[in-house]
Formats: structure tokens, sequence, C-alpha cells
């Protein structure tokens, strides 16, 4: 009898336990919008890791931001070149480390979910030669250039025939 009944109530708990936590479950992913779509970008773009509740860092050191909220100056960091989805360095940015030029490195923009979506950019890398940046048309630095993002320099607008266009990047 006594076993019995203590069956009864471990099960019992069991069911709770599985009630709650999927209760928890539900109730993260319906309300949180800026999850769903790291965790959508993470599942297309393998490779990336959750660093931060609205960044993704790939296993080369490229970060991608949902949406800094942040002055340009203030969103990239030295020593980086950064493209905005929107004018004005504002949406979804891709920051390329200074530290990965010279490397003979391609930046295939596809690869961190922002391929055709460039509209403005930064570079807050020093005056190296080889930390000059070159944006292409194409996957692999193919197809031309678009643009270089020289140290220092920035644009908060594109000529309309380079917007959204930009698929690789070299430096
Ligand atoms: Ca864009």
């Amino acid at each position: 009898m006594r076993r019995r009944q203590a069956t009864f109530l471990t099960a019992v708990m069991a069911g709770l336990t599985l009630l709650s936590s999927a209760g928890v479950a539900t109730a993260a992913s319906a309300s949180d919008s800026t999850q769903e779509e790291v965790d959508a970008i993470l599942v297309e773009h393998p490779g990336g890791a959750q660093t931060g509740k609205d960044s993704i860092t790939w296993s080369n050191g490229v970060v991608l931001e949902l949406d800094t909220g942040e002055a340009a100056d203030d969103a990239c960091p030295q020593d980086s070149m950064c493209l905005w989805d929107d004018q004005n360095y504002t949406g979804r940015m891709v920051e390329i480390p200074g530290s990965l030029c010279g490397l003979g490195f391609i930046f295939n923009l596809k690869d961190y979910g922002f391929n055709d979506m460039a509209s403005s950019w930064l570079s807050t890398t020093r005056g190296l030669s080889n930390k000059y940046g070159t944006v292409w048309w194409d996957y692999d630095a193919l197809g031309g250039k678009l643009w270089q993002m020289l140290p220092g320099l920035k644009a908060p607008t594109l000529p309309a025939e380079f917007n959204d266009e930009a698929s690789s990047v070299t430096c």
C-alpha cells in the first residue's frame, strides 16, 4: 500500500514538472521575437553561437548584431569593419575584426545572413595597408569591386546601384 502510494505521487510530480517546463518554454518563445530571429539565423547559417541577447559570433570571429540601437562609433568596435542593413548605421550589423585582415580570408556575407543587404558602413581600422576592406558584388570576391572601406572612413548611404548588393568582403 505504501509503495503504491509513493509510485502514484512520483507519477503526479513528474506530470507537474512536465507541465510547468512546457508552459515556460511556450511563453518564452512566443514573447521573444528577437530570440526567434537569432534561432532562425543559427539554423540557416551554421557555425555561429549566440553571444548576447541579439548577437551571434562565428568561429572565425565575425559578429552579427540584430539591432545595436547605438550610434555607429559605439556599435562598431575599434579596429573593425562594420556593415549595416539600413542607412545611417541602423538595423542588422555585421562586424569583421581587423585582426582577420591580411590572412587571405574571404568573408561571404551569406554565411552571416547578410547577403545583398549592406546599406551603410564604417571602418575603425587603423592605417595599415592590409586593413583596407574591399566589398564585392558576388561570393568569393568575384563579380567586381563595389567599394573600398578605407581606414577611419564611413558611408551613411550608398549609391543606388551599390545598395543591397554586397556579397563578400576581403581585407
Ligand atoms: Ca539594406
